[in-house]
C-alpha cells in the first residue's frame, strides 16, 4: 500500500467511525461538516494514489460515503424521523427499484446554496454541436410549448418519490431548435452553482425528459430547482440538474461533478447503476 491509499483507509475509518456515533449527537449538521471535511481531504490524497485500480476502488469508496452524506443532510432538513419509509402500496409494486424505499416527503439535495432566482432569471444557454446557439429565458420555453409528464424520481441516497407531475418544456423539442449537429453524441448540462452532469444524447432527448417549471400543479419551489429544473426521471436524481442554466452538445462523454467522484456514467436505478463499475 503507497502512502496516500494508507492515508485514506485510515481517513475513511475515521469518517466510519463518526458516523456510526451520529445518531447519539444532537446535532446532525455538525456531523455532517466533520464527515464532509474528512472525506475532502480522503479526496485530495487520491491524485497520490499511483495504482490506477486501487485509485479507482478508493474513489468509489469515498463516493459511497459521500452519498451518505445526503442522506445525513436530508435527517437535519426534515427533523427527527425524516426518510420515513412508508409500506410500498399495491400500486408500488414494481415501480420501486432494487435498494430503493418510498419516501414520504420530498427530500431536498444539492450541493452548495439555492440561488434566489425567479422566472425573470432564467436564462438558459444550449450551445456546442448545435447549428443554432439559443439563450432562452422563461418566455421562450413555454412558447416552445409545455407539456405535462408523471413520472417516478429515484436518488442514488436510496430514496424514490412516486407520481411526481412536472409541467415544463420536453428538452427534444428545444433540441429541435437548436439544431443538433449529426456528431453529438452526448451533453453536459450545467446548474447553479457549478453542479454539472453528463448525459447521453438519447437519454437527453427522451420523450419525458423535461426543463420543468412546476411540480404537482404549482410553480416549482426554489429548493427543489425553481425557477427551471432538468427532469431525467429514468435516471438517478443526481442527473435531474436544478436551477439549469446550460446544455452543451458533444461528440464524447465528459463527466460531470458527480461522475467525476465516482459516481456511474449513465446511472438507469433499474440496474443500480450508482458507483462506476456497478
Ligand atoms: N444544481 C444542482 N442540481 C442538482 C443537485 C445539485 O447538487 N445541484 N443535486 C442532484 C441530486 S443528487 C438529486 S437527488 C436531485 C434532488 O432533487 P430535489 O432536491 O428536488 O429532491 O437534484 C439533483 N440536481
Ligand atoms: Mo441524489
Amino acid at each position: 500500500m503507497s502512502d496516500a491509499s494508507a492515508t485514506i483507509a485510515r481517513l475513511l475509518k475515521r469518517a466510519d467511525d463518526v458516523r456510526k456515533a451520529a445518531p447519539a449527537r444532537s446535532q446532525p449538521a455538525a456531523v455532517r461538516d466533520q464527515l464532509a471535511g474528512l472525506l475532502s481531504e480522503a479526496r485530495d490524497h487520491l491524485d497520490a494514489v499511483g495504482d490506477e485500480d486501487l485509485r479507482l476502488e478508493l474513489a468509489g469508496a469515498i463516493a459511497r460515503r459521500v452519498a451518505d452524506l445526503d442522506a445525513v443532510e436530508v435527517a437535519t432538513m426534515l427533523g427527527p424521523s425524516p426518510e420515513v419509509a412508508v409500506a410500498p402500496t399495491t400500486s408500488a409494486v414494481g415501480r420501486v427499484p432494487p435498494g430503493q424505499h418510498l419516501t414520504a416527503g420530498f427530500p431536498v439535495l444539492h450541493v452548495g446554496r439555492a440561488p434566489d432566482w425567479t422566472r425573470d432569471d432564467v436564462r438558459l444557454v444550449v450551445t456546442g454541436l448545435v447549428g443554432q446557439r439559443l439563450v432562452l429565458g422563461h418566455a421562450d420555453l413555454e412558447e416552445i410549448g409545455a407539456v405535462e409528464r408523471t413520472r417516478d424520481f429515484h436518488c442514488v441516497t436510496t430514496w424514490s418519490r412516486l407520481d411526481n407531475t412536472w409541467t415544463g418544456v420536453r428538452v427534444a423539442d428545444v433540441l429541435d431548435r437548436a439544431e443538433v449537429r449529426p456528431e453529438a453524441t452526448h451533453a453536459v448540462v450545467s446548474g447553479h452553482p457549478a453542479y454539472s452532469t453528463n448525459l447521453a444524447l438519447a437519454d437527453l432527448a427522451a420523450d419525458d425528459v423535461l426543463l420543468a417549471w412546476a411540480h404537482d400543479g404549482r410553480p416549482l419551489a426554489r429548493e427543489h430547482g425553481g425557477p427551471l429544473r432538468l427532469v431525467v426521471p429514468h435516471l438517478y436524481g443526481w442527473k435531474s440538474v436544478k436551477w439549469v442554466t446550460e446544455l452543451r452538445l458533444l461528440d464524447r462523454d465528459v463527466r460531470g461533478y458527480w461522475e467525476e467522484r465516482g459516481y456511474h456514467d449513465l446511472g438507469d436505478p433499474w440496474r443500480e447503476q450508482r458507483f462506476r463499475g456497478d
